[in-house]
C-alpha cells in the first residue's frame, strides 16, 4: 500500500471540491494561510478566464488537524465553489433534469465524447463537470500540505514557465519574476502576453511548458529494482495526470535524442572536502529511477485548452448532425496555473517516496530517520583513505 494516499471529489460547478489525504505524519505544524496562498497562486496567471473572477479559493480543514498540528489521521480538505450559487438547479444532486439545458456538441480535445460513450451519458455536462481542471484546485491544496511536510525535511519545490505558444524564456535571465506568467525573462514574458492577447482576439488558445525543481532531496528516493518503484516513472505519471499535459521531460529530456553520450551524462567528482559532486545536471537529479542528490528538474508540456470561442467542427451526440463544438466560458492560457499544479503533483510524488523510505507515524521519527540516513550517505566515501 502506498505510504501516502489521496483522492479528490467534486464537480466544477457543484457545491464544493473535497480531498482526503492520508499518510502525513502526526506533529506537522500546518499553516492554513500558506495553503490559501498556494490556491491563490493557481488562480492567477495571464490568460485566465472569467471564472477566476468569481472564485476566491479557500481551504477548510474538516479532519486530521487539531490546534494547527496534524494528528496522523486522514486530513479532509474542502474548497467551496462560489459559482455554485449560479448553478444550484442545473447541478442539483436531486430534482428535475429538465432544469438544465443539455450540452450535446462534444468538444474536440476534451473528455466529452469518449466520456459520454463510456459512461452512457446523453448530456456531456455529466462528463465535463469532472474532467474540468477545476479539480486541480484540490490537488494544489493537498500538495501544499505535503509541501509543508517537505519543507520540514529541508526540501523545496518550485516552478517556472519556460515556454508559451512557441515563445521560449531563458532560465538564465534573472529579471524580477513576472508573477502573472511566473517567468523571470521579461522580454519573453512581454511576447507571451502579446501572444495570449492575439489568441484571445482570435477566439483561440495557447499552450506551453513549465519546469518544476525540487532541491535538497535525499539520494535514493525511488528504486532501480522494480519498474513500479522507479521515481521517474511515478513523476511522469503524476505530471501527465494533470489535465491537458501531453509530454513530460526529465532533465534535458527530449534533447537526449540529439546528443552524444558524452554530452548527456553528468561527470562525477569529489571536491577538496570529499563531497561527491556533478559537473552538470542534465539527468535532472534522477539516475536509475532514483534521486542522485542533484536538484530534481522535470518539465511538462500543456496543450492549448480545447474549449475554443472559435469552435471546431464536431457532431451533436443526440443525432449525429455536424455542428460547431460547445462554447463554454474558458481560459485562453492556463500554463502558469498548470505550473502550480505541477509543483503540487511533484511534491505529492516525492513526499510519498520519502514516507515509504523513512516511515511516517510521527514527524520526530520521520525526521530522525531522514537525518541519520543523510549522515550515512554524507560519510559513505572514506576520503581519509585517499592519497593526497
Ligand atoms: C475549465 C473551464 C473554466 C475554467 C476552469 C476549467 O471554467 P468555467 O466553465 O466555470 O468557466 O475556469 O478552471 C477552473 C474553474 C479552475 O478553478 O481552474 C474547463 O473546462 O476545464
Amino acid at each position: 500500500m502506498s505510504a501516502l494516499r489521496y483522492m479528490t471529489a467534486g464537480e466544477s460547478h457543484g457545491p464544493c471540491l473535497t480531498g482526503i489525504i492520508e499518510g502525513i505524519p502526526a506533529g506537522l505544524k500546518l499553516d492554513l494561510t500558506a495553503i490559501n496562498a498556494a490556491l491563490g497562486r493557481r488562480q492567477k496567471g495571464y490568460g485566465r478566464g472569467g471564472r477566476m473572477k468569481i472564485e476566491t479559493d479557500t481551504a477548510e480543514i474538516l479532519s486530521g488537524v487539531r490546534f494547527g498540528e496534524t494528528l496522523g489521521s486522514p486530513i479532509t480538505v474542502m474548497i467551496k465553489n462560489r459559482d455554485y450559487a449560479n448553478w444550484t438547479e442545473r447541478m442539483a444532486a436531486f430534482g428535475a433534469a429538465d432544469a438544465a439545458e443539455k450540452v450535446t456538441a462534444a468538444r474536440p480535445g476534451h473528455a466529452d465524447l469518449a466520456g459520454a460513450l463510456k459512461y452512457n451519458r446523453r448530456d456531456v455536462r455529466d462528463i465535463l463537470e469532472r474532467s474540468s481542471a477545476r479539480e486541480t484546485a484540490m490537488r494544489v491544496a493537498l500538495g501544499e500540505i505535503v509541501r509543508q511536510f517537505l519543507e520540514a525535511c529541508g526540501v523545496t519545490v518550485s516552478s517556472k514557465v519556460v515556454e508559451i505558444g512557441g515563445v521560449k524564456a531563458s532560465l538564465a535571465a534573472n529579471d524580477a519574476n513576472d508573477e502573472e506568467l511566473n517567468c523571470t525573462d521579461n522580454d519573453a514574458a512581454q511576447k507571451m502576453r502579446e501572444l495570449i492577447d492575439t489568441a484571445k482576439v482570435a477566439g483561440d488558445t495557447v499552450g506551453g511548458k513549465f519546469i518544476v525543481t525540487a532541491t535538497n532531496l535525499p539520494v535514493g528516493l525511488g528504486s532501480h529494482i522494480q519498474y513500479d518503484r522507479r521515481l521517474d516513472a511515478k513523476l511522469a505519471a503524476a505530471l501527465m495526470s494533470i489535465q491537458a499535459i501531453k509530454a513530460v521531460e526529465i532533465g534535458i529530456g527530449c534533447e537526449c535524442a540529439r546528443l552524444l553520450g558524452s554530452e548527456v551524462h553528468d561527470e562525477i567528482f569529489a571536491d577538496e572536502n570529499g563531497a561527491v559532486k556533478r559537473r552538470t545536471n542534465r539527468a535532472g537529479g534522477l539516475e536509475g529511477g532514483m534521486t542522485n542528490g542533484e536538484p530534481l528538474v522535470v518539465a511538462a508540456v500543456m496543450k492549448p485548452i480545447p474549449t475554443l470561442m472559435k469552435p471546431l467542427d464536431t457532431i451533436d451526440i443526440a443525432d449525429g448532425r455536424a455542428v460547431s463544438a460547445a462554447k463554454e466560458r474558458s481560459d485562453v492560457c492556463a500554463v502558469p496555473a498548470a505550473g502550480v499544479v505541477g509543483e503540487a503533483m511533484t511534491a505529492l510524488t516525492i513526499a510519498e517516496a520519502m514516507l515509504s523510505k523513512f516511515g511516517g507515524d510521527a514527524m520526530t521519527d520521520t525526521l530522525a530517520a531522514i537525518n541519520a540516513y543523510r549522515e550515512r550517505v554524507r560519510t559513505f566515501i572514506p576520503t581519509d583513505k585517499r592519497e593526497r
